[in-house]
């Protein structure tokens, strides 16, 4: 065991106390510089450390430690999350994502953070990331493709959690049209796509989605402990975040390339099948204009076809409810 495991292995067996670095320090002969530095390099590798000047260590949660160690032994995928950027707080990873993808990051970069101060929905809206709970995640993808076709992956993206969801035996969600997960109404998780490309070809496309894993709704911010839900609420029992990452990565490259190998038609229709919205009526709302309809079909591109009282509409982005 290097330093690193031997404090873990100290923390883990002094689970709820609090251990002084003068005390690691001495147990393992080393300074307290190496104890400090070591704690943080276990924060930056997903473990929940607490640390107090006057009462030294303490590890908070091993029983749901999400760790890139732990996902680089259990990740099959080829090339997604093969480089994983980790941070115990950031902004944004979708921001941290584009601006790395700037510089040049590669194909597959995956960039996850256990807390986000200004984590991101669509339209300016607010992401919340429950810290230890929830996964707040964002993939960097250089698709060959041209523009037109990048809303598609926020379909596929869907479409792969789902799947995670299929396989941990959760089957009382739906796809809300464009992003949504939500079980029995309230909403699971959510995803935001963005692009960075000129008029003929992307340059790289970020798909963030945050989902509540492990999360106790009713310890969430006031504005959305009513509206949100969490896979281990709905099931019953916790979920190891890593599993359901490594998982999904997985599932994500398998669309992914039946998407690029020009396959979008089969993972539309399984999104149609999970979204269950055709002949629901619905009201759109886009930006300050609202529309009232039944949803007809879904177009190739994953567009809503509404039969309103003034004809068919093609509604490509919005918001919509169930009347
Ligand atoms: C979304 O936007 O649902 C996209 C959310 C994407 C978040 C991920 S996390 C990783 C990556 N990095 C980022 O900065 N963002 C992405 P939208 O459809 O606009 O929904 C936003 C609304 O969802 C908010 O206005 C709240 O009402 C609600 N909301 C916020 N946090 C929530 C949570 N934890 N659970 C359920 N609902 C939430």
């Amino acid at each position: 065991m290097n330093n690193r495991e031997k404090i873990l292995d100290l923390l883990q067996k002094s689970s709820e106390e609090w251990l002084s670095g003068e005390y690691i320090s001495n147990i393992l002969g080393i300074s307290r510089t190496a104890v400090w530095k070591n704690i943080n390099t276990l924060k930056d590798t997903g473990y929940q450390i607490e640390s107090s000047s006057k009462l030294g260590h303490k590890l908070i949660s091993s029983k749901n430690v999400l760790s890139t160690a732990e996902l680089e032994k259990i990740l099959t995928t080829d090339t997604l999350g093969r480089e994983i950027v980790f941070f115990n707080e950031t902004d944004s990873t979708n921001v941290q994502a584009f601006s790395i993808a700037t510089k040049g990051a590669s194909h597959g970069t995956v960039v996850i953070s256990e807390s986000q101060s200004m984590g991101k929905g669509r339209l300016q809206r607010k992401w919340y990331t429950d810290p230890g709970k929830g996964l707040a995640v964002s993939m960097i993808l250089r698709p060959v493709i041209e523009p037109i076709y990048a809303p598609r992956l926020t379909l596929v993206t869907a479409v792969a959690l789902s799947e995670v969801l299929d396989e941990i035996g959760l089957n009382t969600y739906e796809i809300k049209w464009p992003n949504d997960i939500l079980i029995k109404g309230k909403k699971a998780a959510g995803i935001l796509s963005e692009m960075k490309a000129d008029i003929d070809r992307v340059d790289f496309v970020i798909i963030g989605f945050g989902i509540n894993i492990n999360t106790v709704t009713d310890l969430l911010p006031h504005e959305i402990k009513d509206i949100a839900c969490s896979l281990m609420e709905e099931l019953g029992f916790e979920i190891s975040r890593t599993e359901f990452l490594a998982t999904f990565l997985k599932k994500f490259e398998e669309s992914y390339n039946e998407f690029l190998s020009g396959n979008f038609a089969g993972i539309l229709e399984k999104w149609i099948e999970k979204s269950k919205i055709l002949n629901k009526k619905i009201k759109v709302t886009i930006l300050d204009r609202e529309l009232y309809g039944t949803v007809r079909s879904v177009n190739d591109d994953g567009n809503l076809i509404l039969e309103t009282g003034e004809g068919l509409k093609t509604i490509n982005s919005g918001d919509i409810n169930y009347i």
